[in-house]
């Protein structure tokens, strides 16, 4: 099964905090694409630093749920606190989408709920996967960008 991942740092060594991310991921099944990391202007929560994000395209076996349990794993070991909504982290792992399923779990939702209106999710996963069809808006990630680039 395919899932997308989105990646983000903005404390420490974002780029380091990114790398060993990849690294680990490949411990949950075959990384079939990764897109360039880039800078972005933090989106919403407190006043912070600028975050590299990136995308990944992660063929497993693995389940949504243990996917997100191995991912949460990860973020602990890049020393990852909760303490703010949307505030500054050494790392994010998020499931962006799985196939073509809709999970709504208490501890997770994919599609991602919020990554149709964020850039910095659309633009890396644009590069590597245009033509996923994202469930519940009809569109794939190329139109979703496409979608955000005519109001803004
Ligand atoms: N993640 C957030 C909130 N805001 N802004 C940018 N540029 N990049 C992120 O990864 C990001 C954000 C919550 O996950
Ligand atoms: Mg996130
Ligand atoms: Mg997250």
């Amino acid at each position: 099964m395919k899932a997308a991942i989105g990646l983000g740092s903005n404390l420490g060594n974002r780029r380091a905090h990114l790398e060993r991310a990849l690294h680990r991921l490949r411990e949950c099944g075959q990384l079939l694409a990764v897109s360039a990391i880039i800078e972005t202007d933090p989106c919403g929560g407190p006043a912070q630093g600028r975050y590299l994000n990136a995308a990944a395209i992660l063929e497993t076996d693995l389940s949504p749920a243990e996917l997100h349990a191995r991912m949460a794993a990860i973020e602990a070991e890049a020393g990852r606190a909760r303490i703010v909504k949307n505030g500054p982290r050494t790392l994010d792992l998020d499931v962006l989408l799985f196939e073509h399923e809709s999970v709504q779990r208490p501890e997770l939702t994919v599609p991602h709920p919020r990554m149709a209106e964020r850039r910095f999710v659309l633009g890396p996963l644009a590069e590597i996967a245009p033509d996923w069809r994202v469930p519940g808006f009809d569109k794939s990630v190329g139109e979703l960008l496409e979608d955000l680039q005519d109001d803004r």
